[in-house]
């Protein structure tokens, strides 16, 4: 079955060991010299992240902020910490794979972060949907969002976990459904298992969420939203590299740098 095909019919295609284990060392690596490093890092860089104690109570759950100290939840902007991560946007790997996704040549990157869920007090992600978002969103929902997993994803350690079916609705159902805080079934419901260098793709539309990371290990995924034909950006945010259009036929002369 083609990822498109795949992607279609089960909202998520996990492509095991696409990155080697060196080039997740290597990611993983410089991740942690952001993550451990905070303090070291110019304020306009600071800025970016955000810390475990930062989170809403309901998204921390029992860990206090103590607990949590300096934590990294989120790395946002991540292609401006190091030339490593922004050249994940012209990675022949990930390039390969939206073409296949999309099955197009035009697609344009959209922005790109690392969700780390720390060990023992990584928080959980509540439910929702990609599509529409309130950050940085496609006027369509022929988007996806790539996750290379640095750690791999493993259940009761933070994975990521699907409901089944959720992204076969219409754009305009996607609109005002409001996913958060709705109770599943549990069959209803799929974890994503996956090992260190695997690519996660995921349909825009698909309800998804993660549980919260109390294991000694740490869950860190590299994530990026691309856009295919039709899904011109609509708001302002842009990040470095908003626009960018790889392989495509679009002159990317306005893309923000
Ligand atoms: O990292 C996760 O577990 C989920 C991340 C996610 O769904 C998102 O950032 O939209």
């Amino acid at each position: 079955m083609s990822h498109r095909s795949k992607l279609d019919s089960d909202g998520t295609v996990v492509i095991e060991g696409l990155f080697s284990a060196s080039e997740i060392l290597a990611l993983g690596t410089a991740l942690d010299a952001v993550t451990g490093g905070t303090p070291q890092l110019p304020e306009d860089l600071r800025d970016l992240l955000t810390l475990e104690r930062d989170l809403a109570p309901r998204q921390r759950g029992e860990i206090t902020p103590e607990q949590a100290g300096d934590c990294v939840f989120l790395v946002g902007e991540l292609q401006r910490f190091a030339p490593t991560f922004e050249a994940l946007i012209t990675h022949p790997k990930i390039l390969e794979t939206l073409e296949a996704l999309f099955e197009s040549r035009d697609f344009a990157f959209h922005f790109m972060n690392a969700t780390v869920k720390s060990a023992h007090v990584g928080s959980k992600v509540g439910w929702h949907r990609d599509w529409p978002n309130k950050y940085l969103c496609g006027a369509t929902s022929n988007q996806v969002r790539l996750m290379l997993c640095i750690d791999g994803m493993r259940q009761g350690e933070g994975a990521l976990e699907v409901v089944r079916g959720s992204h076969s609705i219409s754009d305009e159902q996607a609109r005002t459904a409001k996913p958060r805080g709705r109770e599943w079934r549990p069959d209803e419901i799929a974890t994503i298992d996956c090992a260190p260098g695997a690519l996660v793709a995921l349909h825009s539309k698909l309800v998804h969420g993660s549980g919260p990371n109390r294991s000694p290990r740490a869950r860190r995924n590299i994530l990026m939203q691309w856009g295919g034909p039709g899904c011109d950006l609509v708001g302002e945010a842009r990040e470095m590299r908003t626009g960018w259009q790889p392989i495509g036929t679009l002159d990317n002369t306005n893309v923000t740098r």
